[in-house]
Formats: structure tokens, C-alpha cells, sequence
């Protein structure tokens, strides 16, 4: 793959003396200089509210944020009316939860995640199942960390009739694994059962296409591939988006308004209340034209073979075990290991101290961790700008990091 470490200029810095090493792409990517300058011309020279003036700022910053809704459609083949900007997964999850779930479950109903989700794809689901008197069930993953086809089918059948969701991860922000959405969906759907996905850790990594996967609802965070903070999109599927009642209420999403009632405009706008995060939005569409230009299938090959250098390196380090599939192609960039007697905090602060910027803990997904009886893991998440020099700086620190804690 072509040399992209130029373009983040964060790549420069040095950390405790040593050249930075960013290994946290799943916590957050860094950003290339043209993500950032588009943020800064933007400011420069198109700033205005959108959806209101007529005067020609106004109009520019309407064209640009117009833009990038029908660039992020494109980029994982879907309409632009169905695109909703949000400011990141987790409050996209919270509209699927509570928008459709207060409105389409109702008590006796259950709902369906995996038993490795983030807490994002899982809290909301228990705060709204308590209110209509729903329940949450879990699909267990097995040995490898995969979710088995046989698995679904087997809750759904032990839950006859009573799924009317499955919410869960298209990759595993603590595994790494890859999940079957596609044929999920196929299952879910021959049942009358909707599927919703929290796309946050596949969109950076793959290509996505959702008429292919033929999902109901998808989310995913702008700040994970490449794009700026505070920017998300939630897709949903037309007939479903036609039939939603809007979450939020406020300006730029009317239609007409008295002292008595209002109207609302079409979706997606009428989901979008207030003024917008249109500098995200802008970001966000120059983050994808940089995947573009790299071309996902690429940034995708490129992520499998470190995967594959990495898994063999972590292999050869003693009373160190890796979490998740054995396979460098069941997985996205997430590395997630234990070393006997070491705490998972320690070696991140170790590392730290070589320059090298991994995560540590339960990675918002506490319910897994306690399950298998592990406190914490560490976890290296690697993206297109790491290379395998990055690897084996990793690997010199958690050995140094071994004989000092072990
Ligand atoms: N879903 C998954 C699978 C995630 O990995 C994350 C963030 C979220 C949802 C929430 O995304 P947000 O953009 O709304 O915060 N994951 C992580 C992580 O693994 N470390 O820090 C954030």
C-alpha cells in the first residue's frame, strides 16, 4: 500500500522521546492534513447556518453539507434521503432504541444482541425494553469469538415469535471479529425480524455496501475513518424511515407551526433538528474521498496482512493470549491480549513510555470481559497508516514491558 503516514501530520510527534507509534484507531483514527483543511476552509470562506438564508453563504454551506450526505450514501450504496447525520454511533443506536423501539415494542418482545456488544449497542436496548416491558437476550459467541449462524437460529426459535430486533456489531470494537451480517439478515428477515447494525468498527475497514447486507438500520461514527468528531450517520432503510416520528423537535426541521401544531419536512431533515454539525459533515466527506482514493479493498488487504504479521509475532510471546478469532482474515485491525500476571493497565503505561499508544481496560464492553473472568485486556487496533515497523516497536515494548511486570 502506498505510503500515507505523510499526510497525518500527528505522525510526527514524538511521545516520551520516541517517535509516536498510534495503535488506538478503534478508540479513534487520526486525521489526514486534508480532512483538516477542508474543516479550515470551510470556516474560511463558507461558514453560515444551513437550510435557512438565501443569502449565498447560506447557500454554499448548504450545497456542502447537501454534498456530503449523498457522498456518504455512495460510499456505502444507499439513498441520500436515508442518511442521517448524528454525532456518532452511540446516539444513533440511541435513536433505533428509543425513536422506533418505544414506538414498535411492546411488552413479551424480545431483543437480540450479541453477548460481546458495546455498551452503546446495549444500554440503550435495556433502558427501552424496561420501559415497554421487553426483554434483552444475548447470542453467545463461541470459543473462536464468532457468532454462529446455528446460534441465531437457535435463539430465535428458543424465543418463538417473539424477536422483533437483532442489534448487533458488524465487527467487535474488543475481538476483532468480522460479523456475518449478510446471512443474518437473510435469517432475520425470513422471519419478520429487523436487523440493526453498529457498523462503528467495519466502515473504516472495509467496503460496505448495505444493499448488499440488506440490513434495516446502520450506524457508524465519522471520527473512526479518518473524519472529525462529533459527526455520525444513521441509515435507514426508506419504508421504515417513512413510517419514524422524529426524536428531536426545534428549528430547521418544520414544516408549518402554530400556537397549537406543527408540522415537520421530509426525512432526513425532519431527523435533524437544530443547526447541524456541518463542518463534521464536510470533514466527514473528505475522509471518504481519502479512503476512496486508497481504495477500500486495499486499506482491507493491507490491515489482513498486518494482522497476520502481528498475530505471529504476539504468538511468540510467552503466557501471552490473544482473544478472538485465530484468523487474520475473521478480523478487522483489533488485537486484544492477556499476559498472565501482568495487568493490562501496566503494560499500556509501559508502552507508553516507548512512544507507543495502545488502549487498556473492558473497552466498553465490561458484560464480555466479566463473562470470561477477565479484568481487562490490552488492545492494539491498528489502520492504514501503521506499518510493521510500528509492529515491532509493540513488540520490543511488551517484552520490556514482561521483564519488568512479569
Ligand atoms: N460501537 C462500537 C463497536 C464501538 O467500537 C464504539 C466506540 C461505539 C459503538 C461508540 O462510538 P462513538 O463514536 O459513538 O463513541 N468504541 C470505542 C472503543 O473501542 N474505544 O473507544 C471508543
Amino acid at each position: 500500500m502506498k505510503d500515507t503516514r505523510k499526510d497525518f501530520p500527528i505522525l510526527e510527534r514524538e511521545i516520551n522521546g520516541n517517535n509516536l507509534v498510534y495503535l488506538d484507531n478503534a478508540a479513534t483514527s487520526q486525521k489526514p492534513k486534508q480532512v483538516i483543511d477542508s474543516i479550515s476552509e470551510y470556516y474560511s470562506n463558507h461558514n453560515a447556518n444551513v437550510h435557512r438564508g438565501i443569502h449565498t453563504l447560506s447557500e454554499e454551506a448548504t450545497k456542502l453539507y447537501e454534498d456530503a450526505r449523498k457522498k456518504v450514501a455512495s460510499f456505502i450504496g444507499a439513498l441520500p434521503e436515508e442518511v442521517i447525520f448524528t454525532k456518532g454511533t452511540t446516539e444513533s443506536l440511541n435513536r433505533v432504541a428509543i425513536s422506533w423501539g418505544l414506538k414498535n415494542l411492546k411488552k413479551g418482545d424480545v431483543v437480540l444482541l450479541s453477548d460481546f456488544e458495546h455498551h452503546s449497542n446495549m444500554i440503550p436496548w435495556m433502558e427501552e425494553t424496561k420501559v415497554v416491558g421487553a426483554k434483552v437476550s444475548y447470542l453467545e459467541s463461541n470459543e473462536n469469538g464468532e457468532i454462529t449462524l446455528d446460534e441465531v437460529k437457535k435463539k430465535i426459535n428458543e424465543n418463538e415469535g417473539k424477536v422483533k430486533i437483532i442489534s448487533i456489531t458488524h465487527a467487535s470494537n474488543v475481538l476483532g471479529t468480522i460479523v456475518p451480517i449478510k446471512e443474518i439478515c437473510k435469517i432475520a428477515h425470513e422471519k419478520g425480524i429487523l436487523v440493526c447494525v453498529d457498523g462503528a468498527q467495519a466502515v473504516p475497514h472495509m467496503k460496505v455496501s448495505i444493499k448488499s447486507l440488506d440490513c434495516d438500520f446502520y450506524a457508524f461514527s465519522g471520527h473512526k475513518m479518518l473524519g472529525p468528531m462529533g459527526i455520525g450517520v444513521l441509515w435507514v432503510r426508506k419504508e421504515i424511515l417513512d413510517k419514524l416520528e422524529p426524536y428531536e423537535f426545534g428549528g430547521g426541521m418544520v414544516d408549518e407551526v402554530s400556537y397549537e401544531k406543527a408540522t415537520y419536512t421530509d426525512a432526513p431533515v425532519k431527523f435533524e433538528a437544530g443547526t447541524p454539525n456541518v463542518s463534521g459533515a464536510i470533514g466527514l466527506a473528505s475522509a471518504i474521498d481519502y479512503l476512496e482514493n486508497i481504495g477500500m479493498d486495499e486499506i482491507r488487504n493491507h490491515e489482513i496482512e498486518l494482522n497476520k504479521y502481528t498475530l505471529e509475532k504476539l504468538k511468540e510471546i510467552k503466557n501471552l493470549e490473544i482473544i478472538g478469532p485465530k484468523e487474520a482474515e475473521k478480523r478487522t485491525g483489533v488485537i486484544s491480549f492477556v499476559v498472565k500476571n501482568v495487568h493490562a493497565h501496566d503494560i499500556a503505561s509501559v508502552l507508553n513510555g516507548f512512544g507507543v499508544a495502545v488502549r487498556s481496560g473492558h473497552h466498553c464492553a465490561m458484560p464480555y470481559h466479566r463473562k470470561h473472568k477477565i479484568s481487562a485486556t490490552t488492545r492494539i487496533s491498528h489502520y492504514l497508516y501503521n506499518t510493521k515497523e510500528d509492529i515491532d516497536k509493540l513488540i520490543e515494548g511488551i517484552n520490556k514491558a514482561t521483564e519488568l511486570l512479569g
